[in-house]
């Protein structure tokens, strides 16, 4: 039985826009004598030695198999003729404040959910025919004078309006009026739902649990076992009735882990360990919550209570522990002045607000 679509006294119109390879895109926009090819932004893949990974890569590097977080060498196997680039964080900072003024100028409800994605709450239009024309004039304004891409999900609430947008990549505009809603999720992997990664994923398929119109239909006191109260967002996503809130301003909730030492050390090989350890302990609970993170900040307090701390944004979400402990340790290159440190302590922040288990905390 498909559950009832619950409605609101008036229906919210949700808009998610995502720009397209983003920082290929700009990369190509940039150097119009890349247009066409398949371009790979990330680590230098020295001839196949390379190490790293990819960041993002064309569209026609995609065909050749190429795709983000793939490592560098790989890519190189894919495609050595590809066009290979560095990351130029600062140029793709402007490009996504330059697309994020355009949509805000239409004076929206806009929460910024990363570098280049971003939800507009457009229930003021009153019908979904008036939120497509919007969404089709974005989608000019963007191309005509920023010269990229993007793809658009309209829908009655975010979950599914970021699900949208992703339907018909590149370029793609998706609209999912409420009254279609269960029959647009109802055949998808639960993958697709933001927050379930390959563990949940495998746990859902355990239980016989492949499709989001499964996921609607399990019995929710079985499924509270196994995912705690989250259970309860999850499936409520699943039938369509989230109806988290477009917020203007970022999540504020963090997670941290800090230790003392047992004795005030200045041991290099020491501190790096249990900054090592910290990071993992942190991330486990990252992975446990189904979040994501972009803020990582680390804090040292040397012998004499005199504290230090560093923080840095990344330039994308992540929940990978690898990520975070490198991210970790420059930080504490940074600030690890040669003194005796007492506690040393890792706090991620700046979660993604599309993830399931955020929307549970209400956050
Ligand atoms: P995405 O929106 O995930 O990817 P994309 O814009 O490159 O491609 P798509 O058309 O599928 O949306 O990420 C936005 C940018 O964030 C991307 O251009 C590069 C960066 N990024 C990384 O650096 N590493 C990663 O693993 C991912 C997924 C993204
Ligand atoms: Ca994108």
């Amino acid at each position: 039985m498909e559950p009832d679509i619950v409605q609101g006294t008036s229906p919210r119109i949700i808009l998610h826009l995502d720009m397209d390879s983003f920082y290929a895109s700009v990369e190509m926009q940039d150097r119009p004598e890349l247009r066409g090819k398949p371009v790979v932004i990330g680590a230098d893949p020295k001839q196949g030695k390379g190490r790293g990974v990819v960041a993002t890569c064309s569209y026609e590097a995609r065909a050749f198999g190429i795709r983000s977080a793939m490592p560098i060498s790989q890519a190189f196997v894919l495609c050595p003729h590809a066009v290979f680039l560095p990351p130029d964080f600062p140029r793709y900072v402007k490009a996504s404040a330059d697309v994020m003024a355009i949509l805000k100028a239409h004076g929206f409800p806009l929460q910024q959910v990363s570098i280049d994605e971003a939800f507009l709450d457009v229930s003021r239009l009153g019908t979904f025919p008036a939120a497509t024309d919007l969404a089709v004039r974005i989608k000019d304004t963007i191309l005509t004078h920023l010269g990229l891409t993007c793809s658009i999900g309209l829908a009655p609430t975010k979950v599914v309006a970021k699900i949208a947008s992703d339907v018909h990549k590149p370029g793609g505009l998706t609209v999912v009026e409420p009254e279609n809603l269960f029959s647009f999720l109802a055949p998808m992997p639960v993958r697709k739902i933001p927050g379930i990664g390959k563990k949940s994923e495998a746990v859902l398929f355990e239980m016989g649990i492949r499709t989001i119109r499964d996921l609607a239909a399990y019995d929710i006191q079985v499924l509270i076992t196994r995912f705690g109260r989250s259970a309860i967002a999850l499936q409520d996503i699943a039938a369509g009735i989230e109806r988290s809130e477009v917020e203007e301003r970022e999540g504020v909730k963090s997670v941290s882990r800090e230790t003392t030492f047992t004795d005030d050390t200045d041991d290099e090989h020491l501190i790096a360990a249990m900054m090592d350890a910290l990071a993992e302990d942190v991330c486990r609970n990252l992975s446990d919550e189904s979040l994501h993170c972009r803020t990582v900040t680390v804090k040292v307090r040397y012998q004499g209570f005199v504290t230090k701390t560093k923080a840095r944004t990344l330039p994308h979400y992540t929940g990978d522990t690898a990520t975070v402990r490198t991210c970790a340790h420059s930080l504490l290159r940074d600030i690890f002045d040669g003194r005796k440190i007492r506690l040393l302590g890792i706090r991620l922040s700046s979660f993604d607000t599309c993830d399931a288990r955020q929307m549970t905390l209400g956050v």
